[in-house]
């Protein structure tokens, strides 16, 4: 295509994308319809990309898409962890609404089940092709430790809507250690069937507990001191898998190798792509280009391993003539953690860099910087204009949201939780929702709104995660933060009670509403 096509193209989708939408037709929607990728990282923090102000390390691959895109300042992931994270984005049902929504064990059954109604389902519903590379952890198979991973296990990702995946069980430091490519071990090694239990050991394999020696790339720092793969020992027990045991440092190459691929096949459909980094979670094992190359270290590393990943995925679109009319949706599943398990040296190495940037908490936090994430939205082909978004939006409504765009509907029942916001998305409206919630790791939620961030009251004593050195955000009591003044550092719930009883409402009613449909007119 030359660049005057191009250009008329971009004009043509952009007016039946603009203000004029609602007035399009039907079939004209239809011939327009973007691709879309989300980029899905693991535990990348609100500071931790240049473009939101990171020290230490350069994301240029990033950076561009935000200075052509929409970059949001109050974009949020819907829990503090990854499972449940994933589950809402995915299904636009709060994960908290099922006690079975945890953080996964490697050989969970799966927990979206095939008649649930999911991203992939609307997607394909509206032709797209669908695919899912990289980090799952939301379980494969029909129940919890029964999988046999040397057959075809019997529900996988293509029970979901999914026509394509290759994938990660659970993350990189739960067992098992290989890919699974529509629903069997990629590259699998008969001569060493693969076992799985996060019971107890098998017979005579070695563990990072008993056989630390064996632990040539990562040791644990607390946690992790399981089964050793590839010189680093991981939560659970596994025996075997010979060839298809993956190396850490080549995790990132394979998934944007078969992304990529994936993309020159389909270049002629119409796509839905999920594609979820296993950076930057534990174990950081980035490979070798990107070693001593930042001076944080590991984790710093594997931020570059991440912008490497976006820069491979937008330069094959770029090649493919596609990049134009691809809505990439760039986000985290939560926020960071620093020491998450291994000794990466990542919190000597910081060095003033700070990964939730100037929010409270972290990863499996009550406070902001357990949710409130990256958020960048591009699209050259409608976002014409590159802004800053301050509007309040949730990955829960990714799925209605995109219906919207796609023009699918969504059976009667579905994705209770999710609501169309594909103008703030897209950055014709400023507002975004009235409310979020949050979801942290030990359950409790929180409601912001512009001004204010609510966390219900809870009975955990913890205030620190100690392992990981994380701020939780609990307290017996209910806590008000005003977030125009200094974000979540003066509980003000005594001095605003009307205030709290007004959040504590939106939650009562969300919670047993099971429909979050705004009512509420909130400051
Ligand atoms: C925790 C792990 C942590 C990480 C987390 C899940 C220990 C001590 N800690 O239980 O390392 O795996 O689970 O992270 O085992 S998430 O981003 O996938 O939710
Ligand atoms: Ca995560």
């Amino acid at each position: 295509m030359n660049n005057s096509s191009i250009g008329m193209l971009s004009l043509a989708v952009a007016s039946v994308y603009g203000t004029a939408y609602a007035q399009v037709g039907k079939q004209e929607k239809a011939q327009q319809l973007p691709n879309v990728i989300f980029i899905y990282a693991d535990d990348l923090g609100f500071g931790d990309l240049e473009c939101y102000g990171a020290r230490n390390v350069e994301t240029p691959n990033v950076n561009r898409l935000a200075e052509n895109g929409i970059r949001f300042t109050n974009g949020y992931a819907s829990s503090a962890t990854s499972t449940p994270s994933r589950y809402s984005m995915l299904t636009g049902e709060y994960a908290w609404r099922r006690d079975d929504t945890g953080i996964a064990p490697g050989d969970a059954g799966m927990i979206i089940r095939p008649g649930q109604y999911t991203m992939a389902d609307m997607f394909k519903s509206a032709g797209y092709s669908t695919a899912a590379f990289g980090k799952w952890h939301l379980g494969l198979g029909d129940e919890t430790g029964k999988q046999d991973w040397n057959a075809p296990l019997p529900t996988a990702l293509g029970d979901l809507g999914f026509d394509y995946s290759y994938i990660m069980a659970a993350t990189a430091d739960r067992v098992p250690c290989v890919f699974i490519e529509n629903g069997q071990v990629a590259n699998y090694d008969p001569s060493a069937p693969i076992y799985v239990s996060f019971e107890k050991n098998f017979p005579g394999e070695p563990t990072g507990k008993e056989n630390p020696e064996l632990l040539y790339n990562l040791k644990p720092s607390h946690g992790h001191d399981q089964s050793i793969v590839n010189g680093i020992s991981r939560i659970g027990y596994m025996k075997g898998g010979g060839k298809a045991l993956w190396k850490d440092e080549n995790i990132a190459d394979s998934i944007v190798g078969r992304a990529v691929q994936y993309l020159r096949q389909h270049r002629d459909e119409r796509f839905f792509m999920y594609f979820a980094t296993n950076d930057i979670h534990v174990p950081r094992f980035p490979h070798e280009r990107f070693r001593g190359k930042n001076k944080m270290g590991l984790r710093g590393e594997a931020i570059m391993q991440f912008d490497w990943s976006v820069g491979q995925i937008m330069q094959a679109l770029d090649e493919l003539g596609l990049a134009e009319n691809t809505l990439v949706i760039l986000s985290s599943d939560n926020g960071p953690v620093v020491d998450d398990g291994y000794q990466d040296r990542a919190v000597e190495l910081l060095n003033g860099h700070s990964p939730a940037g100037d929010l409270r908490g972290g990863k499996y936090s009550a406070f902001d910087g357990g949710t409130r994430v990256p958020l960048i939205v591009y699209w050259p082909a409608v976002i014409r204009e590159p802004k800053v978004s301050d509007a309040l939006v949730s990955q829960v409504d990714w799925l209605a949201s995109l219906a919207a765009l796609a023009g699918a509907r969504i059976p009667k029942g579905n994705a209770c939780d999710s609501s169309d916001y594909l103008q703030s998305l897209l950055g014709t409206d400023m507002v975004g929702r009235p409310w979020v919630i949050g979801h942290a790791a030990n359950n409790t939620l929180s409601v912001r709104t512009k001004q204010w961030k609510y966390i219900e009251a809870n009975d955990d004593s913890r205030t620190v995660l100690e392992e990981t050195n994380t701020e939780l955000g609990n307290s017996p009591m209910p806590q008000l933060y005003d977030m125009t003044v200094e974000g979540e550092r003066e509980n003000v719930a005594a001095k605003y009670p009307e205030k709290v009883f007004e959040l504590e409402q939106i939650l009562r009613q969300v919670r047993n509403s099971g429909n979050n449909t705004p009512q509420f007119t909130v400051q």
